[in-house]
């Protein structure tokens, strides 16, 4: 009960890498960790147009989990980086299971953090047989809402410097609709001028991850490299409202998945995907177990979720028993659900 936080697993290498053709246009690379012979699970990453990280390989047990990471379409070492055609929410979903019948899965368990969890809930959605349990974190079901929240004004009066520096490369007469002021810039033709903008959009979501501030990480995310495929892919996604039927569909649909075990977990305090949207998730899944770390942002690498993450990856390793129908009951330590604190 009041056991240490833990961390996650060691650092580990693939035991195989791999690319699969996905279209006549791209091309994903993809990472196979762990034990071959375990339990299968997929980690979608966020952005969209993150990338797969090496730490994204860490929340599960190597000696119990086949891991299976790959970079979504135009991310990461998937090709041509940064291509915006042919790359829809809905290419993502048809590319997993594409993944899954390549390495000869029947079914997995879909792990997501962000965007990696708005991914997790529309494979879920469009595939359900498919999916043994979902893990999310910071969950993000791109709302109209929550982008205003985070691209137009909310998150902004929080780090108002940090703000500025998002704000400075938009006239004022564009301001009203930032996404759409980004998104003529991000697909206009390449050269100092996009390049610019895209390291402002990625610097901005930089600032923003972390309960601590980390200026490392804020000039990781203004690097030009990164920061013009992360944000011409993430802008063209949230301007197309991610291809998704009508403002809160996501949530809506959500009852659909109450079959499927499922833990969710949420930063009390992440600035990104604020936790309305994980309770919001919560109410129209009440079976899955709602995880709210009291002290924590929006990043995978704070230790409250770090430590939420290994606990729900281990409870649904547990040898000997085969996959529950439901979420585990009895999440020890952090595990406990913190509403209302
Ligand atoms: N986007 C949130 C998200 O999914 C609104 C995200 N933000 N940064 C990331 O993901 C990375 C750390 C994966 C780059």
């Amino acid at each position: 009960m009041t056991d240490a936080r833990r961390p996650l697993y060691p650092e580990i290498a693939p035991y195989r890498v791999g690319r699969l053709r996905v279209s006549d246009l791209h091309e994903l690379y993809f990472e196979e960790c762990g034990n071959p012979e375990g339990k299968p699970v997929v980690i979608l990453h966020g952005g969209p147009g993150g990338g797969i990280s090496p730490f994204l390989r860490r929340s599960h047990d190597p000696a119990r989990y086949r891991i299976v990471l790959f970079d979504q379409r135009g991310a990461g070492q998937s090709t041509p980086a940064g291509e915006l055609r042919d790359n829809t929410t809905w290419d993502l979903v048809a590319d997993i299971e594409a993944l899954r019948l390549h390495l000869g899965i029947g079914r997995w368990q879909v792990v997501g953090g962000s965007w990696g969890s708005t991914l997790a809930l529309c494979y879920a959605l469009r595939h359900p047989a498919r999916v043994t349990e979902l893990i999310l974190r910071g969950i993000f079901t791109l709302r109209q809402a929550e982008l205003a929240w985070f691209y137009q004004q909310g998150a902004g009066m929080i780090l108002p410097e940090a703000f500025a520096r998002y704000l400075a490369p938009i006239p004022e007469a564009e301001r009203h609709d930032l996404i759409a002021a980004y998104h003529r810039r991000l697909t206009g033709p390449a050269g100092p001028a996009r390049r610019h903008a895209a390291s402002a959009w990625a610097g901005w979501e930089g600032a923003a991850l972390s309960l601590m501030p980390s200026p490392a990480r804020e000039e990781e995310f203004e690097d030009p490299a990164f920061a013009e495929s992360f944000a011409r892919i993430e802008c063209h996604y949230f301007h197309n409202r991610g291809w998704l039927d009508h403002d809160g569909w996501l949530i809506a649909q959500a009852h659909r998945l109450r079959a499927i075990p499922g833990v969710i977990i949420q930063g009390r305090y992440d600035l990104v995907t604020p936790a309305d949207t994980a309770l919001a998730l919560h109410a129209a899944w009440p079976e899955a177990q709602l995880m709210i770390i009291p002290d924590a942002g929006h990043t995978g690498m704070e230790p409250g979720i770090q430590d939420a993450m290994v606990r729900a990856s281990d409870a649904f390793a547990l040898p000997g028993k085969p996959a529950s129908r439901r979420a585990p009951s009895h999440l020890p330590g952090a595990a406990r659900v913190h509403i209302g604190d």
